[in-house]
């Protein structure tokens, strides 16, 4: 019998369509799954008459496969992917292939990819993103790993990649050992942020007295091709909103709980950015919004107990429209900029040596996040790789500066009529924070630090808010001694 191209561990929902997506570019795909009867069930259903051979235990599925053997983990991440690495082992040689293809925590994938490394095993940490059909029909793939490794699987998921719309597949090599998953991770957290943000505005649209389907309608209108908007996101909104309720004349979105569940990436995405110390309060908005949702009964309780009053305002659903349209773009624009800082601040503090203009190339079809907007991204960092922060492109940057008040107008409508606006307001404020030259607040914390633990403070010149500096360009520090009565100012040397 001929020996299978790769194997796919893991017959849950990903690692079946997988399987089936690479058999139907022509490869042979062996699998295997800990509980058997999920593999017999997917040999004698889908997988039926198809190039693919279901194995029972760990050495037929690892003799089945052609050598170097390539074997793709789709597991629950976490512990299941190092049992399966243990149980692998024995079994391979120097110059094999594991690639983990769930959603991994990157600094598994480092200590994986070295652990496998010293045995002489290759290992790849891939983010795999458009839930079922992209895995069937074509995923964006962010893999990460040793150059080599990536070389023995490139075909293979370019073959089996979503394809952008001038034909580029959605796949590239990230970088090495965690370099993928990362990527993933970030991707998942601008994706939380994207959804909070559409949540925010729908929510807003229907308590100025819109319908579902009228809020349906005008998503599919702000999904027109030629929309700044245009994104999958978007897309399904709009097709889900007009969703109605089983059996009822309600829809379904008025009758779904407001409780919004994760997994880790999220939080990931936060914990990252406070150890590298990037500020994303619009994608830590989105975590923390899931997580109030959570508290259901906590609220209902609050509810219940502090009544607020809004006076609302005058309700021009024309303008509101058009005001939600720009507002949520900027906020968008806010919420990129800062998931792509903490991608740029952990390219250097990890040696990944990412290409954001690459990355944001391979979200652009086949991912939850793919929008046209990405292209123009692409499109800035290709003029500019080292722009300070998508803000400053120029076309973002025009846009913003022109716009920005709609998005001060909508957080201000969203307010006057009782709307939460978690996401939207931090966008709004990361965007004054970043283009204020002087920030407000600042200066006074730094003082009081000084005043309570003589932790010192920078000054800016008198006639500018640069900061001052000595002869030698070094930035220079003071202290004031608070305690003693004519409280003398000294510069600290350190
Ligand atoms: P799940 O994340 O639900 O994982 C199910 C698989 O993990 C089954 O094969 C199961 O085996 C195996 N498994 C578990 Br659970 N515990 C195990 C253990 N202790 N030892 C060995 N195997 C164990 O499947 P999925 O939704 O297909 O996702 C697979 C990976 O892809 C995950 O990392 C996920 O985060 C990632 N991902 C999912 C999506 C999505 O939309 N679902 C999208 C992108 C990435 P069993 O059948 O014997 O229990």
């Amino acid at each position: 019998m001929k020996k299978a191209d790769i194997g796919v561990i893991g017959m849950e929902v990903m690692g079946r369509s997988l399987a089936l997506n690479m058999e139907s570019k022509g490869y042979t795909v062996a699998v295997y799954n800990r509980t058997g009867e999920k593999t017999k069930a997917f040999a004698e259903g889908p997988a039926k008459g198809k190039n693919i051979i279901p194995t029972y235990e760990i050495k037929d599925f690892v003799e089945a496969l052609e050598s170097p053997k390539k074997i793709m983990l789709m597991v629950k991440e976490g512990a299941p992917v190092d049992a399966f690495i243990e149980t692998l082992l024995p079994f391979l040689k120097h110059g094999d292939l594991i690639i983990d293809g769930g959603n991994s925590f990157f600094k598994d994938t480092i200590r994986r990819n070295k652990y496998l490394s010293e045995k002489g095993i290759l290992f790849i940490g891939t983010g795999v993103s458009g839930g079922e059909e992209g895995a069937l029909k074509g995923p964006a793939i962010m893999p990460g790993g040793q150059k080599e490794a990536y070389k023995l699987i490139e075909k293979i998921f370019k073959d089996i990649s979503a394809k952008a719309y001038d034909g580029e597949p959605c796949v590239d090599y990230m970088g090495p050992d965690g370099a993928g998953h990362f990527v993933k991770t970030i991707h998942n957290g601008i994706e939380y942020g994207d959804m909070q943000l559409i949540g925010e505005v729908v929510w807003f649209l229907k308590n100025t007295g819109m319908r579902a389907d009228k809020i349906a309608d005008i998503m599919a209108r702000w999904n027109d091709k030629n929309d700044i908007l245009c994104s999958y996101l978007i897309e399904i909104t709009a097709d889900s909103m007009k969703q109605k309720h089983q059996g009822s004349d309600e829809f379904l979105v008025d009758r779904v709980a407001d409780i919004t569940r994760m997994k880790g990436t999220g939080t990931w995405t936060v914990q990252s950015a406070l150890e590298l110390l990037v500020p994303i309060p619009t994608i830590a908005a989105a975590v923390f919004s899931r997580e109030m949702s959570q508290d259901k009964n906590l609220r209902l309780e609050m509810s219940k107990k502090i009544s607020l009053t809004f006076n609302g305002f005058a309700n021009n659903p024309e303008e509101i429209i058009d005001v939600a349209h720009d507002a949520l773009y900027i906020a968008k624009i806010s919420s990129y900029a800062q998931g792509i800082a903490l991608l740029t601040a952990a390219s250097s503090a990890y040696n990944f040596n990412l290409n954001i203009g690459k990355i944001a190339k391979i979200w652009r079809a086949g991912c939850i996040i793919r929008a046209q907007f990405l292209d123009e991204i692409t499109r800035a960092y290709e003029a500019n790789p080292d722009l300070p922060n998508l803000l400053a492109a120029p076309k973002f940057a025009a846009f913003v500066s022109s716009n920005i008040g709609k998005l001060a107008r909508f957080i201000d409508m969203a307010h006057k009529c009782g709307v939460p606006t978690l996401a939207m307001s931090s966008a709004f404020d990361y965007i004054l924070q970043i283009t204020s030259a002087v920030m407000p607040s600042a200066q006074v914390s730094a003082l009081q630090r000084d005043y309570f633990g003589a932790h010192g403070y920078f000054k800016i010149n008198s006639d500018s808010p640069e900061l001052m500096v000595n002869n030698e360009g070094k930035i220079r520090e003071f202290h004031t001694e608070w305690l003693l009565p004519t409280r003398p100012e000294r510069e600290i040397t350190r």
